[in-house]
């Protein structure tokens, strides 16, 4: 949908860059098909359980290495015990040019060689607490690609889930880069909000968020 309110690039602190609308929609229903696949295996997509008895209300789905709560392998051994899905290189060369474009710098890409990626689906009632990402040995930056409805998204601080915090909306196509202090900030997704999604990405309702990173992990 195009914005009728301009929605323009910004820098929430340093490291952190808001694209909105980086992907036109063909781009978004080709993501949204990729991760139809991804979602049907060879590892279904589910809902991740916590080690204290607890459930996301997000649901997950990886490629490359197999998150859980709290370290990657390379096969699920929380879901059904397959490996994971490759990270395909051209979503590795997508990450790239994401770079390229958070930090208007031809040369951010070179050498960005995620392996691995997140793909939540949200629901209309599905939300993410604050929480930081620190499963991963390397400090590269995290890409993070958003399809259908607009969410709430809440950047923090690096010291602790609470305030100083800014809320900004990630609608479909928008991109967001992750570097430098950046990479390990607390973030959160309060909301979705339900009903404004373009159903011609291929995706009716909810919300898809794909986001890709560097394990650091041996092979
Ligand atoms: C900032 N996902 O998968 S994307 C996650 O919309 C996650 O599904 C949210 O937080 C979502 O871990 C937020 C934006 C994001 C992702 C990773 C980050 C922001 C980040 C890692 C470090 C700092
Ligand atoms: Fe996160």
């Amino acid at each position: 949908m195009t914005a009728l309110i301009p929605r323009p690039r910004m820098q929430l602190a340093p490291g952190a860059v808001h694209v909105p609308g980086w992907l036109g929609v063909e781009q978004q229903r080709e993501l949204v098909a990729a991760c139809r696949g991804w979602a049907s295996g060879p590892v279904p997509i589910r809902h991740t359980r916590l080690p204290r008895g607890g459930v996301m209300s997000v649901q997950t789905v990886c490629i490359g290495w197999h998150w859980q709560p709290y370290r990657y392998t390379r096969t699920a051994g929380d879901v059904n015990g397959s490996r994971v899905a490759p990270f395909p290189e051209w979503l590795a060369e997508l990450g790239r040019r994401a770079l390229v474009e958070a930090y208007e710098d031809p040369a951010a890409g070179v050498g960005y060689a995620p392996d691995t990626a997140l793909i939540n689906f949200y629901d209309g009632r599905a939300t993410m607490g604050m929480h930081q990402d620190k499963d991963e040995r390397s400090g590269a930056p995290v890409v993070s690609l958003s399809i259908g409805d607009t969410c709430v998204f809440r950047f923090g601080n690096t010291e602790n889930r609470n305030r100083p915090y800014t809320d900004v909306e990630l609608a479909s196509g928008d991109l967001f880069v992750f570097g430098g202090p950046s990479r390990f900030a607390y973030h959160g997704v309060p909301r979705v909000l339900p009903g404004t999604g373009d159903p011609a990405t291929g995706l009716a309702s909810g919300r898809l968020n794909l986001t890709m990173r560097v394990t650091g992990l041996p092979g």
